[in-house]
């Protein structure tokens, strides 16, 4: 492009006006190309002003990817609603999500992945059921992080009819995300944080019969030492798991950065054993980047700085 540039504006005394528009063509053909072979996903979730998590985690991250990242916003809130803040508003965006919808299926916009996060209320997650009716298909996967809650608890606000509400989304999803707080909620099962590998497979097959395609459990760990991702392939019947270093801290909007960077690698055309395997190494670069800044832990974690790592992981598995 930076040549294509300076051909058109530096040297155009140099070049007659036949080579000038061969180039020219030649400029639009490469940008043509690049727009074709650019993968395109929709993220729904909340913009949360303040406090690093779901739309200020998803969009840096994926665009860092090299994906355009179109998004519909389902609430705005002045910070997140984790334990820290308090006070916080929220307005809701449900009446607008069907009217972007109407107007993208005018359009007869596609997309490679269409990706949801924290969902504002149950009238919302029926909203964005209907928006996978519209433009979800074979061409394209559903990736539902079923954001409900951590430790063991339902986030501010949430209700058991909210989780049954997104029970019934994960069942439209090729790939759902839940850390272990949210497979208990939507297993409707006690929630442990002392397990072994066969409990993973079991609530993994647990999961799948949702209605999933495929689960995959975050934030897995049988000890202090490791900590990472498990995955199902229904189809395939078979299990996939990614472990890394378990530093021992928990830092918020960690769940919002793996599901960002899985639902890239996924639209990027990784396998799935790729896709946890990227998403596991780049949370936890990002909980290793927090860990020095302790301060930052219960309202996001620092991404930012790590954002050259993840393109240089992309490229090499790309490339
Ligand atoms: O990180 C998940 C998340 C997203 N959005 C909002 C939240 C949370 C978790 O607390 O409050 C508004």
């Amino acid at each position: 492009m930076i040549n294509m540039k300076y051909v058109q504006h530096d040297t155009s005394m140099l070049v007659d006006k036949k080579t000038c528009l061969l180039y020219n063509k030649k400029i639009i053909n490469v940008i043509f190309e690049r727009m074709m072979i650019m993968k395109k996903i929709v993220t729904i979730q909340d913009i949360s002003c303040f406090g690093k998590c779901s739309l200020t985690v998803a969009l840096p991250i994926i665009s860092a990817m090299g994906i355009e990242t179109a998004v519909i916003p389902t609430a705005v809130l002045s910070t997140h609603t984790g334990p820290g803040f308090k006070d916080y508003t929220f307005r809701d965006l449900t009446s607008d999500i069907p009217a972007i919808a109407k107007h993208w299926k005018s359009m007869k916009l596609k997309f490679d992945a269409l990706y949801t996060g924290y969902l504002g209320s149950p009238e919302q997650v029926e909203i964005v059921s209907d928006f996978f009716n519209d433009f979800g298909g074979d061409d394209n996967v559903i990736i539902v992080d079923p954001v409900l809650g951590d430790a063991g608890k339902l986030y501010a606000g949430f209700t058991m009819d909210f989780v049954e509400k997104m029970k019934k989304l994960c069942k439209k999803a090729d790939y759902i995300i839940p850390n272990m707080t949210e497979v208990s909620f939507l297993l409707g099962i006690p929630y442990t944080e002392v397990y072994d590998e066969a409990y993973v497979k079991d609530v993994l097959r647990k999961l799948a019969a949702l209605g999933c395609k495929v689960p995959v459990i975050t934030g897995v760990h049988y000890d202090d030492i490791q900590q990472g991702a498990a995955a199902y392939d229904s189809e395939k019947d078979e299990f996939y798991f990614s472990f890394d270093k378990n530093v021992n801290y928990r830092f918020h909007g960690t769940g919002d950065i793996f599901s960002s960077v899985f639902t890239g690698a996924c639209a990027l055309g990784m396998n799935l054993q790729q896709c946890i395997d990227i998403a596991v190494k780049f949370t936890l670069d990002c909980i290793e980047a927090t860990v020095p800044e302790l301060d930052e832990m219960w309202y996001g974690s620092c991404f930012e700085l790590c954002l050259d790592k993840l393109i240089s992981y992309v490229k090499k598995e790309c490339l």
